[in-house]
């Protein structure tokens, strides 16, 4: 068994529709598999009526992976795995083990598909590309709403207020537009006392410093009408201090309704002692809700349909989402897909989110893992390609892969320090970066200001002001973003979730954007100077010097109808996707 591993379900065995399902299966390494078989069938069956040949996707460094893709017709399976070792020995792997006979073994189970474990993720999601926004500091409209505490090209603190709003987001719509932006992500925008308004006091009110309600059926329509959706973020982990609710809760402890939408350790709020809980540490601002209570949930659930009612929106990114309460997602799921069936829903969760993405919960969740490996490899230089490809197998595999196609593929955020200040203000290491983020699977997602080179280190140096005056601007930068998104929404390889990738020789590293029917998209990024594609006319070729080394680095985007690349030298280790 310590030879062969399998089933961390969801993420081993998952249906891609009510018929078909992927199996996923890796090998250590120190007894490398020569070929892995799948013998499957329905489970009532007495044997084994079918078995296919598993492809290797790729090497972790320490396991080989393997996927294969099974028809169900009854959406019952049963499955088993033929491992032929180096020694050209066969092992059989199934639930109960390891088996020296297919008739020997027990074999994994899947027991029915429900529709609800399908991720069906919104079909939109292929071609977009979307653009985060802190609203107090991108634009502020024809009048401002609100006195601002600092001058808007100050460094902000973390009481900041520089005034941005709604109308002034509207006002900068044609310039989102231009960029290549067609989804538009704003940070939380209903009534709170903050700068950053995730300590919500009042869910259906849209902040007075930010404009009113009409402002934002404005922006939906404006936005709309440029192709651009918009994406709210709901804030249900906690609520603010002076929320109705915990105000009444204050006030009247046991007695009051809402006191079980609250966890306070005794019978009264103590708000000296903090003896409730809340986000994080102590932070008494920030009461945690318990949506496990039938009446918070119901009210929780209006917050969300109210917006997609009253504003059209398109989608919510969800705060803390690996805290809440998992019921409660998988009623909003199907609740908010009745409203509107293509709405997106995206978790805000750091780590392993595969709970979240197995069909009942989110179609993506924001990226962060995959940030850090594109930042090592591309700003950093702490990793090279064949330690990128490793790490791209082990992360692409772990989850389901419609999710790759939903997934918010990040460089940054207002919870994070800038692209350009992490790249030590290395240019060239941001142009590769985005170009990674555009043509990997997912929803490339640009943090306002990143497009032109902005700086800031982390919460709240990361939210300055939005810089309007394009004579600071890196434009080569924004030129490169412009042309990234228009390829990311134009070519059919990059609105899927399949990828091959390729572990070549050091010096280069080569994936290759699979498309069903027309040209597959090729990417690579070479440190090595005899690359030997022969690549005529590049969609796109970048020369990006290296940030340590000062070695020559090139970016080549080519079209071709094979994996093969056109002539390419790669010696591939047979990367190969299903
Ligand atoms: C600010 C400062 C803090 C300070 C706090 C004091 O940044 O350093 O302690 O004020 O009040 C919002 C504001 C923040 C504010 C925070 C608390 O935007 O400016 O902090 O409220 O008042 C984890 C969570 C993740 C969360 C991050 C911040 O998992 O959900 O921490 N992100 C969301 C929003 C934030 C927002 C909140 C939550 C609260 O995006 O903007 O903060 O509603 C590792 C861990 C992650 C961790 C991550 C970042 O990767 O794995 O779990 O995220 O680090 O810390």
């Amino acid at each position: 068994m310590e030879l062969v591993w399998q089933h961390r379900w969801a993420a081993d065995a998952y249906p891609l529709d009510l018929s078909t399902m992927v199996l996923v299966l890796r090998v250590a390494r120190c007894t490398p598999a020569q070929r892995v078989r799948v013998h499957f069938g329905d489970r009532y069956e007495p044997d084994f009526q079918n078995s296919s040949e598993a492809r290797r996707y790729g090497s972790d460094g320490t396991f080989d992976w393997f996927t294969c893709r099974v028809a169900a017709p009854t959406r019952r399976l049963k499955y088993a795995f033929e491992v032929l070792s180096s020694t050209g020995r066969a092992v059989y792997l199934g639930e109960g083990g390891l088996a020296d006979t297919l008739d020997a073994v027990q074999p994994f189970q899947y027991p029915y598909i429900h529709p609800s474990r399908v991720l069906a993720v919104p079909d939109w999601v292929g071609h977009a590309v979307a653009y985060q926004i802190f609203p107090d500091r991108f634009a502020v409209g024809e009048q401002q709403l609100v006195r601002p505490t600092d001058p808007w090209d100050a460094r902000p603190t973390p009481d900041s207020v520089f005034g941005g709003n709604l109308r002034g987001i509207v006002d900068k719509l044609p310039y989102l537009s231009d960029l290549g932006v067609n989804l538009m992500y704003l940070t939380p925008i209903f009534q709170a006392p903050s700068n950053h308004k995730y300590d919500t006091q009042d869910y259906f009110a849209v902040d007075p410093a930010f404009g009113t309600l009409g402002d934002l059926q404005l922006l939906v329509r404006e936005a709309h009408r440029l192709g651009i959706r918009v994406v709210l973020d709901a804030v249900f982990n906690h609520s603010g201090f002076q929320f109705a609710p915990f105000q009444d809760v204050i006030a009247r402890g046991t007695a009051s309704p809402y006191w079980s939408w609250f966890f306070v350790q005794g019978d009264r709020v103590d708000v000296e002692s903090v003896n409730y809980e809340t986000f994080a540490t102590r932070l008494r601002h920030m009461p945690k809700l318990n949506l496990a209570e039938p009446a918070a949930e119901e009210y929780f659930l209006q917050v969300a349909k109210h917006y997609v009612l009253e504003c059209d929106i398109d989608g919510w990114r969800f705060d803390v989402a690996n805290e809440i309460d998992p019921h409660f997602w998988s009623r909003l799921r199907s609740e908010l897909r009745a409203l509107k069936p293509d709405i997106l829903l995206i978790g805000e969760i750091w780590h392993d989110s595969l709970p979240w993405l197995m069909g009942d919960a989110f179609d993506g969740v924001m990226n962060y893992p995959l940030r850090e490996l594109v930042m090592r490899y591309a700003m950093d230089e702490s990793i090279d390609e064949p330690a990128f490809a490793e790490a791209w197998v082990r992360l692409y595999l772990q989850y389901p892969r419609p999710a790759w196609r939903a997934m918010w593929n990040l460089l940054g955020s207002h919870d994070t320090e800038r692209a350009l200040t992490r790249a030590r203000g290395h240019v060239p290491s941001v142009v590769l970066a985005f170009a990674m983020l555009f043509t990997l699977p997912g929803i490339p997602m640009v943090y306002y200001g990143d497009e032109i080179g902005m700086e800031g280190g982390t919460d709240p140096d990361c939210r300055r002001g939005m810089i309007w005056d394009a004579n600071l601007w890196q434009l080569d930068l924004r030129e490169a973003v412009r042309q990234l998104a228009w390829l990311k929404r134009t070519h059919p390889a990059l609105a899927g979730d399949t990828m091959e990738i390729r572990d070549a020789n050091s010096g280069v590293l080569h994936y290759v954007r699979l498309n069903g029917t027309g040209p597959h998209l090729h990417i690579a990024v070479c440190k090595r100077r005899d690359f030997g594609a022969e690549v005529d006319s590049p969609l796109f070729a970048w020369d990006v010097p290296s940030r340590t080394s000062g070695e020559e680095r090139k970016i080549l985007i080519w079209e071709c109808d094979s994996t093969e690349g056109c002539g390419h030298d790669s010696r591939a280790d047979g990367f190969h996707n299903q």
